[in-house]
């Protein structure tokens, strides 16, 4: 909880600037680094050094001597914090004591030190040794007959040494149940990017962004999120590159940027401006935006050719390399432009506007986050802005591409080296004859497949590696009570989280070292681990800070002794070699993988790291019709089973502050939205405001639209007046989960729908505000 009384004002500076820099000298004392700590930073992203733990956005090949962003340096600082959560601290706190402390509370308690298992009797978690723990966790999952009712979680933040081991001892264990972190945000462009353009990770690379021409950017948050990000972008910006911005937010970082790291921009307070055009969409309404972009994109070319001039279409690369583009024009043919407009809320003009820029440009690129893929038509809407790139050949081009802004560090590696839950996407026969098994073929479990067997009754034991499953999941208030009923419950962390409190029968909370920290393995010398970033190149990293405490241990060894502990002996699957030796995890992943990691130990290590093969980006087409494919989307309702907004709901979107990584909560500042001292807001249109009746500051409860008859709810929310389309509403996560039912995700990734849940607003004091369908959508 802040002690700090809410502020809410407007924040008049850019993104980086002053602010960023001040705020990181904060964020050192704040997190209770020493000053030697701040020394570490300078190792980030380097080659020899560590790769930043925060967000996965590309580490460039000629690093600025402070290659990091002001989240980033929180995201290390948190990491090598002076605060240690010890069994002292246990001993003084009961678990249900502790149920009732927040996010920020619960990190603010700093580094686990000790191995723990939940003790019943006094309600506490204690001490116990590695050997026993492991011992205990090998026999429980041993004992469970069904192989299908064990999981075995990760977030994105695990190394791809780790990952590797992690996948092959969820198959030798006998079950493809592997969902992870990606599940719940870039699932949907796993899906979507596969059907049509047959890899399913972005195509653009670093040098790209100086060869662009144009920049379409859909709801993403680089000021937040992934701010290095905005270095690329303002050098564009700063060569006239046009740069079209879809948020129905006006974040800080997508409008203006100083360069905290150039003196002379500190010195005379120079800004960038970065988006040239903004479009304050509705949440969910890029569907119709880019239906409207592309059908005017047409009309455009029907017009330059009927005038004697050349197609602004690439005419050549539609018919060479693609499929699908005659149905296509012909939906787009039907499709109105009043339904557009007023689904997208944007202008016929604006969007007519977009495409005649987008039409000039020779290279273009493409950038998305969970803006597009945390909607019920996610995958489609993905797929729509694959088509606008298509239209004008910007696949497979310099200076084009599409680029989904991964979340964690390492979300994309584990996905590559096999942590998935779909066995086609893992090279099960090649796996079967390297290590001697029969692995399942039977698909596993993603995460909400995951949250509904919990649900059921059917998981007895889940493993955990890195993350906060249950703050990251949608509807809490089922979830949790779900989540006690199983056997055992594996934590394996850096923080203490809410997931270690609300325990399964038996459970571990077991500490591991993080990347940024020496790792000795199970072997006597310092120990290198490897990443992929979201453009698909693969860096070595190497810690420099000794481990936060001597009874850590890492976490390669501790998947290799757990796998041990379960697994019968199998003489092809050397755990103790591999736990001693990293190097020998690469050669098997290699031996696994060869197209993607040959000579992996040497090339990790070259400036820029080495990218993975990215058959899109040559035009060699890995689909089902050996093209590039466009998609025909059903229509342009972005949720049919959603009430339409303007009846008696709204949509709400749930959002990150730049206070935050995911659950982890660092303070109360979200200082470009202007938002200090509170989470618990709801951001509001001045307008709705006035119609519901509603004061600036009272209090509000949430209430899900659903048919499912579950009440789920979020009271004590304070009305913030925004500038937000009307209709739509913001509200923080993980607060707000509890209002995300587990079915209510993106058809065809299953990514939860995070950005537009139906709500209805009330009064704290329960009585509905919203007056009975007063406003029709005009
Ligand atoms: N500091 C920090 N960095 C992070 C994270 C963090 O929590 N903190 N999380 C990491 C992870 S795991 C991920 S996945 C990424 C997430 O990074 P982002 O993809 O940026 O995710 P969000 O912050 O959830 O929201 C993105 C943006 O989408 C906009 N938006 C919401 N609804 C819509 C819509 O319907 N249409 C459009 N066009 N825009 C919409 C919101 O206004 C917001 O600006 O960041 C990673 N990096
Ligand atoms: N409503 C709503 N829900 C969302 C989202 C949203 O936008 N809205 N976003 C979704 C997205 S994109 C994501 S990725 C998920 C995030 O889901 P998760 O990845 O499960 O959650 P995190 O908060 O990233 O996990 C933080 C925990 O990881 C552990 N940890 C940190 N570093 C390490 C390490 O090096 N090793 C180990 N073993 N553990 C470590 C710490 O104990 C910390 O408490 O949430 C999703 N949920
Ligand atoms: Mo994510």
């Amino acid at each position: 909880m802040s002690n700090d009384k809410p502020q809410f004002a407007p924040y008049d500076a850019p993104s980086g600037g002053w602010g960023s820099a001040r705020s990181l000298g904060d964020i050192l004392t704040r997190a209770g680094v020493p000053i030697s700590g701040a020394l570490a930073l300078t190792r980030q992203n380097k080659v020899d050094g560590f790769q930043c733990v925060s967000c996965a956005w590309i580490k460039p090949a000629k690093p600025l001597p402070f290659e990091f962003c002001e989240n980033g340096a929180k995201a290390t600082a948190w990491d090598i914090t002076s605060r240690r959560c010890t069994p002292e601290f246990f001993a003084k706190h009961r678990v249900t004591e502790l149920l009732d402390w927040d996010e920020y509370q619960l990190e603010q308690t700093g580094r686990l030190t000790h191995p723990l298992r939940y003790d019943a009797a006094s309600d506490r978690y204690l001490p116990v040794s590695w050997a026993a723990a492991i011992a205990e966790i090998g026999r429980e999952l041993r004992a469970i007959e069904d192989r299908k009712s064990a999981v075995f979680y990760s977030s994105g933040r695990t190394a791809n040494e780790t990952s590797y081991l992690y996948a092959l001892f969820a198959r030798l264990y006998g079950n493809n149940n592997l969902p992870d972190s990606s599940n719940m945000c870039h699932e949907t462009t796993s899906v979507a990017l596969p059907l049509s353009i047959g890899q399913g990770v972005g195509t653009v690379a670093l040098d790209d962004f100086a060869k662009a021409d144009c920049i379409m950017f859909f709801g993403q948050n680089p000021g937040s999120n992934s701010p290095r990000m905005l270095h690329p972008l303002q050098e564009a910006s700063r060569r006239g590159v046009p740069i079209i911005t879809f948020n129905p937010l006006r974040e800080r970082g997508l409008e203006r940027f100083t360069n905290p790291q150039s003196p002379a921009e500190m010195l005379t307070g120079e800004e960038t401006r970065i988006s040239s055009r903004y479009n304050q969409v509705k949440t969910g309404g890029d569907l119709a935006a880019l239906t409207g972009i592309c059908k005017a994109l047409v009309d455009l070319d029907a017009a330059e050719k009927a005038a004697g001039r050349p197609s602004v279409l690439d005419e050549d690369f539609i018919a060479r390399e693609t499929h699908g583009f005659a149905d296509f024009v012909a939906w787009l043919g039907q499709e109105d432009w009043d339904e557009i407009e007023r689904r997208s809320g944007l202008h016929r003009g604006a969007l007519e506007a977009t495409a005649h820029t987008y039409a000039r440009a020779k290279a273009t690129i493409g950038i998305y986050g969970m803006g597009l893929t945390q909607h019920r038509a996610g995958v489609e809407t993905v797929r729509l802005l694959v088509n606008l790139l298509l239209m004008k050949g910007n696949i497979g081009r310099d200076g084009a591409g599409i680029c989904p802004v991964r979340g964690h560090s390492n979300v994309q590696g584990q996905r590559t080296v096999g942590i998935t839950e779909k066995p086609e996407l893992a090279p099960l026969d090649r796996l079967a004859e390297q290590y001697g098994f029969e692995p399942p073929r039977e698909k596993g479990y993603d995460t909400v497949e995951a949250c509904e067997a919990i649900l059921d009754g059917k998981v007895k034991a889940f493993v955990m590696l890195g993350g906060n499953f249950v703050r990251a999941i949608p509807d809490h208030s089922r979830m949790e009570p779900a989540w006690r009923k199983m056997r055992l419950t594996v934590n394996v962390a850096t923080k203490l989280n809410r997931s270690h409190l609300v325990h399964g029968e038996i459970s571990f909370i077991l500490p591991v070292a993080s990347r940024i920290e020496v790792d000795r393995g199970a072997g006597p010398s310092s120990q290198a681990l490897s990443m992929e970033d979201t453009s698909g190149c693969i860096h070595g990293n190497k810690g420099v800070r000794a481990p936060a405490s001597p009874f850590l241990i890492s976490e390669p060894r501790l998947v290799c002794e757990i796998a041990k502990a379960t697994l019968d002996p199998n003489p092809k699957v050397p755990w103790d070699r591999w736990a001693a030796d990293y190097a020998e995890i690469r050669t098997a992943i290699a031996e696994t993988y060869p197209d993607i990691f040959h000579d992996y130990e040497r090339r990790m290590w070259e400036p820029g790291g080495f990218q993975r093969p990215l058959p899109a980006r040559k035009r060699d087409w890995k689909t089902d019709t050996g093209k590039a494919n466009f998609v025909t989307p059903k229509g342009l309702v972005e949720d049919l089973d959603m009430p339409e907004v303007g009846h008696d709901s709204f949509r709400l979107m749930t959002l990150r502050s730049n206070d935050q990584f995911n659950t982890t909560v660092y303070g109360y500042s979200d200082r470009f939205r202007g938002i200090n001292g509170t989470r618990l807001v709801v951001l509001m249109n001045r307008a709705d405001i006035d119609r519901l009746g509603l004061k600036v500051g009272e209090t509000v409860t949430l209430k899900t639209v659903s048919k499912d008859g579950i009440d789920r709810v979020r009271p004590g929310l304070l009305v913030v007046a925004y500038d937000i389309p009307v209709g739509c509403l913001g509200g923080y996560y993980p607060e707000c989960n509890v209002l995300l039912p587990i079915w209510h995700y993106a058809e065809g990734s299953k990514t939860p729908a995070a950005k537009s849940i139906p709500v209805t607003v009330h009064r704290d004091s329960g009585r509905a505000v919203v007056p009975a369908m007063e406003a029709e959508p005009a």
